[in-house]
């Protein structure tokens, strides 16, 4: 069976994470990612959290899978060379260097167009326009300029960062919706395009809902956070805990087992169309009667009171059990899932969630395959490429002869 973007050659000069998510998702829909690295060196996350010695890391080997790697000096007269060859080859230019690398190297946006006029050339910056447009960004730093970090956290705690990389894989991810739209468009045009997005916007477009809540603020007090109707509230959106923000009452409350083990906890939602059902589970039942309890706006001021007394309940089941309990009676719910079940959970690894892969120098190792599932364009989890691995391939697909070839070796160009 093809796949969806079989025969689109993306030329990858992506390294440590946002760049390489969005080239490796292009490759898992079938997209011929060349990786250019520097000579000797390769993308930085190569050697860095390296678990066995002298061998790839996981940083590298879960962010680069399915692409090909030639190694290039792009900064030297013949790798430019090479490197002019490779933009004319290619549909899709894909970097995230600090500002203005590739300019400094010679490669500006008017040059890349003169040598193809049908490049799409895709960048991730940590910033737009602006007063910090200059400034390098690593993913925490996207989190706390773009709005999360402050947004995150205890109630009276400091701001927070997530787990969850939505700086660097949120923005890669934004960048590949730009780069097949791009792609889209070409069809009709003819012409590429300029596709850039800043770490800060994707950020801030993943906390959407959180400039709602500042405009809301003005309008009165957010009467689904915590701080209603005790506490206060301040001239920004706050930090709200656990709350789910959505208007129907969250926490997470602990399971059985809480004392030992820091992942016993299920996240509960108690939205009103299965209150009946969680009240009488818990041994409830009066709060159906009771004007105090039997409205979700009589709850309202004594959501801590309701979570103590779920959480009464929840901490005499494991969270699978109240899981189990709960889900019937259309209760939302979820268990807080450690990295470890996760690695372990079959559905997951037979829908290609995660997979497991061999590598010439580490061996076996799991990553995380394609979240997105097409019904037309299936994904070959492919390991990722060693340093230079397939140099010799791709000069050779690009022209070059094999005296060429080892000339460029010879000069240090590849
Ligand atoms: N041949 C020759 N030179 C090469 C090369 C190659 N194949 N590949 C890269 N280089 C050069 C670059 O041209 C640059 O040289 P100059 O400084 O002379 O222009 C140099 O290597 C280093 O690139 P860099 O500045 O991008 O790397 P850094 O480690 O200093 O900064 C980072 C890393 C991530 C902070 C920066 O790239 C950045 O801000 N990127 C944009 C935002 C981003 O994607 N951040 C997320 C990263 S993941 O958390």
């Amino acid at each position: 069976m093809s796949k969806a973007l079989e025969g689109v050659k993306i030329l990858d000069m992506t390294h440590v994470q946002s760049g390489p998510t969005c080239t490796q998702l292009l490759a898992w829909f079938g997209a011929d990612v060349l990786k250019v690295e520097r000579p000797g060196v390769g993308d930085a996350t190569r050697g860095q959290l390296q678990d066995i010695p002298d061998v790839d890391s996981l940083y590298f080997t879960m962010l680069n899978g399915n692409k090909r790697s030639i190694t290039l000096n792009t900064k030297s007269d013949e790798g430019k060379a090479i490197f002019t060859k490779l933009i004319e080859h290619c549909d899709v230019m894909v970097e995230n260097f600090a500002p203005g690398a590739l300019d400094r190297m010679g490669f500006s946006w008017e040059r890349i167009q003169e040598i193809n006029p049908r490049m799409i050339y895709a960048s991730v910056k940590g910033f737009g326009p602006g007063p910090y447009e200059d400034c390098k960004v690593y993913e925490n730093v996207a989190q706390c300029t773009g709005g999360a970090a402050s947004t995150t956290g205890e109630l009276d705690g400091m701001p927070l960062v997530t787990g969850a990389q939505i700086g660097d894989s949120g923005t890669g991810l934004h960048l590949a919706l730009g780069i097949v739209t791009a792609l889209y468009q070409r069809n009709q045009s003819g012409r590429g395009q300029r596709v850039t997005c800043a770490m800060q916007d994707g950020v801030l477009n993943l906390c959407r809902v959180k400039l709602r809540d500042q405009q809301r603020l003005t309008h009165g007090p957010l009467t689904e956070y915590p701080q209603y109707p005790n506490g206060e509230f301040g001239e920004a959106a706050p930090r709200a805990g656990n709350a789910s923000g959505g208007g129907q009452p969250g926490w997470i409350v602990k399971c059985k087992g809480w004392e030992t083990d820091p992942d016993a906890y299920i996240y509960v939602i108690a939205q009103a169309a299965a209150f009946e059902g969680l009240a009488k589970v818990i041994g409830h039942e009066d709060w159906l009667e009771d004007p105090e309890w039997n409205t979700p706006k009589a709850r309202l001021p004594k959501l801590d009171h309701m979570f103590s007394e779920i959480e009464k309940w929840t901490m005499t089941k494991t969270k699978f059990e109240a899981m189990d309990i709960l889900n019937p009676l259309n209760v939302p719910c979820g268990p807080i899932l450690s990295m470890k079940e996760l690695a372990e959970e079959e559905s997951l690894r037979e829908t290609g969630t995660v997979v497991e892969v061999d590598h010439p120098e580490r061996g076996k190792y799991l990553t995380v395959g394609n979240p997105i599932k097409l019904s037309d364009s299936p994904v070959d989890v492919v390991r990722s490429p060693l340093l230079g691995e397939h140099t010799d391939e791709i000069m050779s697909e690009l022209g070059y002869g094999a005296d060429e070839i080892a000339a460029a070796k010879n000069n240090g160009a590849v």
